[in-house]
């Protein structure tokens, strides 16, 4: 076992815990007086919130980008060490988010053993592998320009697949229990491809892939409509993705991620339907206001995300034995230090799920068997218009974590002394 060395001094965090937990304990009391009102038990929720865990992505540590340019910032994350320094930074103030999301090759790890010793000396492990198909990388023998897992050419397709059961391998050792695979695969003109025939190759790779997981293990597919592709995408939407799904076997699911759909799609209705099938596997969280943006979660919606969370608390009612789903944030933090952009995201996220757990089920119920719409709307206003935050304070202040993640933050002066430590980052562009 690793010793536990945390990345900031806990004293950093304990100073600037004194100063609120006064506060924080007196909202929480509050909210549990006005929440005893309601028949609610404050404690109870409190421990589901304590339980909650959303992963980070290694990607996310890092300073994105658009396509159009990248800014980088002083002391931004080189390497995956450094990634893996920065989430131990979040995890250590936020104390939900235990588990690090790796990308392949984005993340060049010589020995994942080692790695997982290091994390873990951080009080980190490993969530999701992913499986990187959607650009080449040097001296890759073959290109991925026209596709990858359902491209044309067989040599390409082997290609894709024996990375993603590389992929697999090197997420055995870091102690990954799934495998996220997305692919750029599509067209950008009309008769470019067969889509039956695309559809045909992937699924035919994809069982190929399937068929080197780890009994443990799931497969997670990722469906978009569209980008990089721009006339159609071969895993294009939540119809596609569960038909696949169920075309390959028990260990392979759905993966909603929240900017992959059309404009105005009801994303908390496909959430319904995937759980009722017992497809849904797993979340990229994220927030947009036209597509894919990968904005941060809750920073433009947060209704909706609250309402997936309603559909996400319902389904595990209805069936907890099955209900497993993998939740990660999938952002792009371009013009805000990534530690602060995981923070406030992770706190929008719990949010969400504390605010959808006050939902009253049973008067929701009754109020739906009565056909009483107003009376079942006001139920859900009511839990989403509840303010949470002190029972999200007190779980992280429980759990030893910070009473106001992102201030004691910049308390601590993490990024300015990285900006000593770590070298310069490249100007560039790329989504991530
Ligand atoms: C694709 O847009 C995606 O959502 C997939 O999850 C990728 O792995 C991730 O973004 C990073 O580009
Ligand atoms: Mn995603």
């Amino acid at each position: 076992m690793a010793e536990l060395k945390l990345p900031l001094a806990q004293e950093v965090v304990e100073t600037h815990n004194r100063v609120h937990r006064d506060a924080v304990a007196e909202d929480y009391q509050a909210l549990g007086r006005k929440l005893a009102r309601r028949a609610t038990d404050i404690d109870a929720i409190g421990r589901k919130v304590a339980d909650f865990s959303v992963a980070i992505p290694s990607w996310g540590a890092g300073v994105g980008g658009t396509r159009f340019s990248r800014f980088p910032i002083p002391g931004e994350p080189t390497n995956v060490h450094e990634k893996i320094a920065d989430c131990a930074v979040v995890q250590q103030l936020c104390r939900i988010t235990p588990l690090v999301s790796t990308h392949f090759p984005w993340d060049r790890i010589d020995d994942p053993a080692a790695l997982r010793e290091e994390a873990a000396g951080l009080g980190l492990g490993f969530d999701a592998v992913n499986s990187n198909t959607f650009e080449d990388q040097s001296g890759q023998p073959f290109s991925y320009r026209y596709g990858s897992l359902s491209a044309t050419d067989s040599a390409v397709r082997e290609q894709a697949i024996a990375h993603n059961i590389d992929c697999i391998r090197i997420g055995e050792k870091l102690g990954s229990k799934a495998l996220t695979v997305w692919v750029g695969d599509g067209t950008n003109f009309p008769g470019q491809q067969s889509q039956r025939a695309s559809l045909d190759r992937y699924i035919e790779s994809a069982k190929t892939i399937y068929a080197a997981l780890p009994a443990d293990w799931r497969m997670l597919i990722e469906h978009k409509l569209y980008e990089p592709a721009f006339y159609s995408t071969v895993i294009s939407d939540w119809g596609t993705n569960i038909m696949v799904a169920k075309e390959l076997g028990i260990q392979a699911q759905c993966l909603v991620d929240l900017g992959h759909h059309a404009p105005n799609v009801n994303i908390e209705q496909i959430v319904a339907r995937l759980a009722r099938f017992g497809k849904l596997g797993g979340f990229h969280f994220n927030d947009s206001k036209y597509g894919d943006d990968d904005l941060d979660a809750g920073a433009i919606n947060p209704h909706q995300l609250f309402l997936v969370f309603n559909e996400l608390v319902e389904a595990e009612a209805a069936d907890p034995k099955a209900f497993r789903p993998a939740y990660m944030i999938d952002e792009s933090h371009n013009i805000t230090d990534p530690i602060e952009s995981l923070l406030a995201s992770a706190e929008a996220i719990v949010a969400a799920f504390a605010r959808a757990l006050l939902v009253d089920r049973s008067a929701l119920a009754e109020a739906q068997a009565k056909d009483d719409v107003m009376a079942a709307f006001r139920i859900l206003r009511q839990a989403y218009d509840t303010d949470v935050s002190s029972i999200l304070a007190m779980a992280r202040l429980t759990a030893g974590g910070a009473a106001d993640p992102i201030s004691a933050y910049r308390q601590s002066g993490w990024r300015s002394l990285k900006a000593k430590e770590r070298k310069p980052s490249k100007l560039g562009s790329g989504i991530v």
